[in-house]
């Protein structure tokens, strides 16, 4: 594996998932396939999740780990060709990527949509100047459009409390008040498209996420309606991604709070599962009562973060 940010990129799912549970079974079962093999972990946002499972990964697979935090201590980096550089940053990426490369044998990114352009943060244009220039596999830790590795966990997750072949899930927006990214529910969608579940997403109108990652999920306007029969609720917010209005690109335009998931909306499911990527804001997304519910996933899905950057970091060692 070379590059990681789409489910295409992992192989088939059930070959995926088995691998994870003998992971999971056994954290170590490949610790030695990563020795005198270094991870570089690189920052440009803030993270709990990812950096710790990551490097908790690595290390299972024998690994060295190096986190560095692009904001904290390295030099600030210009990332467009052709500008003077005569403001506050000190590096180009087109150095410092090729540099970064000299020190690891995997590369992994975080690098969020910055909703300066839509153009840019679609062609994920940071990450594939590391897949271009550090002459490394490179994986999203999530990156401008998508978060592969929790998408993968959320797989894993819902394949172990799935109670019935083909559970319903249903992914619904809910507010937050600064704008977040779309590439948790970009990654999510497009890995529910390929696993055998039903599909459904819920969310205002202008919150249509983009073709390429929702493909033909079908798409319910009302969240009531949505909601009822789910087996797994799957709650997150987005910002606009400016499908249906460009202009409104990375905007927050609702902030409704009837979409809150609360008891009320878990009462339609069929006793479904509560699951969130977390990080979560508790009353804006979720209640306190439906996060501490014994049907609350959160904790399981955030540990199953350790065992998908362990399969991912497998499949790229044993492609080096
Ligand atoms: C980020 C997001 O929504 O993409 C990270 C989630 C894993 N969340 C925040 O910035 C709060
Ligand atoms: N879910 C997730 O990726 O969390 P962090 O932002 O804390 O890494």
């Amino acid at each position: 594996m070379k590059t990681f940010l789409y489910p295409e990129d992992l192989g088939p799912f059930d070959k995926a998932l088995q691998e994870a549970q003998e992971i999971k079974k056994n954290h170590y079962a490949y610790e030695s396939l990563g020795h005198h093999r270094t991870a570089l972990l690189i920052f440009f946002n803030n993270s709990l999740r990812t950096r710790l499972s990551t490097q908790k990964a690595a290390m299972n697979l024998g690994m060295n780990v190096i986190v560095l935090d692009v904001n904290q201590g390295a030099w600030k980096l210009e990332t467009e060709r052709g500008v003077i550089m005569d403001g506050d940053k000190s590096e180009h990426l087109l150095e410092a990527v090729p540099v970064m490369g000299c020190y690891a044998d995997v590369i992994g990114v975080r690098t969020f949509a910055r909703f300066e352009s839509r153009e840019d943060d679609y062609s994920e244009k940071i990450l594939r100047q590391f897949i271009e220039h550090s002459g490394r596999p490179v994986f999203s830790m999530e990156s401008a459009t998508v978060h592969p590795l929790q998408a993968f966990a959320d797989l894993i997750t819902i394949d172990e409390y799935r109670k019935k072949r083909r559970p319903k899930v249903v992914m619904t927006w809910a507010p937050h008040p600064r704008a977040l990214p779309q590439a948790v529910p970009n990654s999510f969608a497009q890995w529910m498209n390929r696993a055998d579940v039903d599909f459904v997403v819920t969310h205002p109108h202008g919150y249509e996420l983009d073709p390429q990652f929702v493909g033909n999920a079908r798409v319910e306007y009302d969240q009531m309606k949505a909601l009822e029969g789910a087996d797994f609720v799957y709650a997150k917010n987005w910002s606009c991604p400016g499908v249906t209005r460009p202009e409104d690109y990375g905007k927050v335009i609702s902030r409704d709070m009837s979409w809150t998931v609360d008891a009320a909306h878990m009462a339609v499911t069929n006793n479904a599962y509560f699951m969130h990527c977390l990080p979560v804001r508790r009353g804006m997304i979720v209640t306190d009562d439906v996060i501490e519910a014994p049907t609350s996933l959160v904790i399981p899905e955030a540990a199953n973060r350790e065992i998908s950057a362990t399969v991912v970091l497998k499949h790229m060692l044993e492609s080096l």
